[in-house]
């Protein structure tokens, strides 16, 4: 009798436990959805595998499109986020022709931006955010294509 009431309570927890797996798991995958940039600080390199465009990647988009350049350089443009977006317009250039990214705010750049003629956009990420840049994507539409 005890040992079969030892069996079940080992039962039970074995189920609550596996339960409390999956839910950390859902829980993950539900950050992941939600919130791109905080699975970043995983340092998930499945991260720079989206393709659809983050939060992030709008409105970084609407600012270079939106923004005047009327300045060589503009620090954290897009304040009061959770990440920090610097634009240049190096010389030669009337227009933002690249930026940086740091989408977790170590002071180390996640990402960097071209921005060429036509509004193509060469995005590089350093996956690893350590500064080096090991991934290599261009927006086709509302799509991050893999370079
Ligand atoms: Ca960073």
């Amino acid at each position: 009798m005890e040992r079969t009431r030892a069996r079940i309570v080992n039962g039970v927890v074995g189920i609550i436990g596996s339960f409390t797996v999956f839910s950390m798991t859902g829980l993950i995958v539900l950050c992941y959805e939600s919130n791109q940039s905080h699975i970043f600080s995983f340092n998930s390199p499945a991260y720079a595998d989206s393709s659809n465009l983050r939060t992030v990647d709008r409105e970084v988009l609407d600012l270079i499109r939106r923004r005047k350049a009327d300045r060589d350089k503009v620090k954290d443009a897009l304040p009061g986020r959770t990440y920090k977006v610097n634009l240049y317009r190096d010389q030669g250039f009337n227009r933002w022709n690249r930026l940086k990214i740091d989408l977790d705010k170590d002071n180390r750049w996640d990402e960097k931006w071209t921005i060429k003629d036509n509004f193509v956009i060469i995005r590089q990420v350093s996956s690893r955010d350590d500064e080096v840049y090991d991934q290599r994507f261009t927006l086709a539409g509302d799509q991050w294509q893999r370079q």
